[in-house]
């Protein structure tokens, strides 16, 4: 049977994408999304978020009339659910995953599901949330089989696919990337690589649905082991007046050695939550994955108390000013460079606290955000990158964005204190 209508469940940074490259291939399809101006939006032919070349694909999508989205479920072929899979943490030690929007997607599918249907959680999934999101549609669809007690002969067959694309280059990635695919059963696997197959140019390899979750788990855990390396290194060279970035530099010409780049911390909603969906499971095991978690949460307070002792020592040097009259910016507020991306931001973490407890002006520079969110709202100042020039007495570099790399020639540092995260500026 062919996949002739796609549902894409949750129109985010991966659901928008995924869903404008089945339109491109010619394939009819439907996203649904809870967020009406989301909805909206798209069916303008426009974009909500930041992500190169997607515009284009979207805008395209949309007036040829093969993508459309909507807030209520549609029938389809096949479903992909591509929803937020965050933590809670409820009084307890180790946050545990939260896999509510999984639950409320099976909800929204579930009466609309019928006999061949194909069911996809691309989400980053804890090990077992495939199963999970089966047993949830089970009960809902007590007329159906499924996979779980129905095997290859299931009515609905479930997969899990893991996304794994960059953000800032997800349109190349989603085609060239080789794909994960567990299916619940080798059914669900050949239907699910037939479908991926329609746009996907890279390998599809075929596992198990509890292996695909936990690769992808592994892959963001290792990712994130490796950075705290370099966090660590970067507080150890502070310590020790030693340049972080030429070190690494210096090791890496090593055949064998590839340290990865310190910074404020780790942020976004991959590397910073997934480890966790690991610990969680197994904390008698899981040593090394948690204490990187926590060299990497630490970085940003870290940061904060250098701006602190900067601070103390411009007023040291200017005796006839206040901490009242010192301003400080801060550019970078996303995750990570050259993206709009806000969540779990060390960036944003480290410029909210500094304005809350600095007495003067806190500047931010954020190119990719035309205004600060409402609840960020008189917290801080966002200006242009001339404004903080003329104003600051103190600049935090948080952000590798592009448009930062290529201004530090124009800066006059000299006079200024200068706290680079990133190592771009070369102070
Ligand atoms: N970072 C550093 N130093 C580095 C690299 C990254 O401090 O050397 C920081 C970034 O600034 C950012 C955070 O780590 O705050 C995460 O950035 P990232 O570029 O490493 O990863 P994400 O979160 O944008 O995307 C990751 C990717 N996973 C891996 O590379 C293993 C991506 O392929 C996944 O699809 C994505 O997570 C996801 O959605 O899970």
């Amino acid at each position: 049977m062919s996949f002739d209508t796609i549902s894409v469940v949750g129109l985010g940074y991966i659901g928008l994408p995924t869903a404008a490259m089945f339109a491109s291939r010619q394939k009819r399809v439907i996203g649904l999304d809870v967020n009406q101006h989301t909805v909206d939006t798209i069916n303008r032919g426009e974009i909500h978020i930041v992500e190169p070349e997607l515009d284009i694909l979207v805008h395209a999508a949309v007036t040829e009339g093969y993508l459309r989205a909507t807030t209520v479920a549609e029938a389809a072929d096949a479903f992909l659910i591509a929803v937020p899979t965050p933590f809670k943490k409820d009084g307890g030690e180790i946050p545990e995953p939260d896999l509510s929007y999984i639950r409320a997607a099976a909800t929204a599918i579930a009466p609309i599901l019928k006999k061949g249907d194909l069911v996809i959680l691309e989400s980053t999934s804890p090990v077992g949330a495939t199963e999970q999101l089966s047993e949830w549609l089970a009960e809902i669809r007590t007329d159906l089989s499924f996979p779980q007690s129905a095997g290859s002969s299931a009515d609905i067959n479930v997969a899990h696919c893991p996304e794994r694309v960059l953000p800032g280059h997800v349109v190349r990635e989603l085609v060239e990337n080789d794909r994960v695919i567990g299916g619940m059963s080798p059914t669900c696997s050949e239907r699910t690589v037939e479908l991926y197959r329609c746009f996907v140019k890279g390998e599809c390899v075929v596992t198990n649905a509890r292996t695909a979750e936990m690769a992808k788990l592994t892959e963001n855990s290792c990712r994130d082991v490796q950075i705290a390396f370099a966090n660590e290194l970067s507080i150890i060279c502070d310590k020790l007046d030693i340049d972080v970035w030429e070190l690494i530099a210096l090791a890496n010409r090593h055949p064998r050695i590839n340290i990865l780049q310190p910074g404020p911390g780790v942020g976004g909603h991959c590397i910073a939550v997934d480890p966790w969906f690991i610990i969680s499971s197994s904390p008698e095991y899981s040593r090394l994955i948690r204490t990187a978690r926590e060299v990497n949460d630490n970085k940003p307070e870290w940061v904060v108390n250098k701006v602190k002792l900067a601070v103390a020592e411009y007023l040291q040097e200017n005796p006839d000013k206040t901490a009242l009259d010192v301003t400080i910016a801060c550019y970078g507020l996303a995750f990570k460079a050259d993206i709009d991306d806000l969540r779990e931001s060390p960036a944003l973490a480290i410029t909210s606290r500094i304005a809350s407890e600095h007495p003067g002006r806190v500047l931010a520079v954020e190119p990719y955000l035309k205004a600060l969110p409402e609840k960020l709202e008189g917290k801080f100042e966002l200006v242009s990158n001339v404004i903080a020039e003329e104003l600051a007495a103190i600049k935090v570099l948080l952000v590798e964005h592009r448009q930062f790399k290529l201004e530090k020639t124009n800066s006059s540092d000299s006079e200024k204190k200068v706290i680079d995260t990133r190592g771009i500026w070369g102070n």
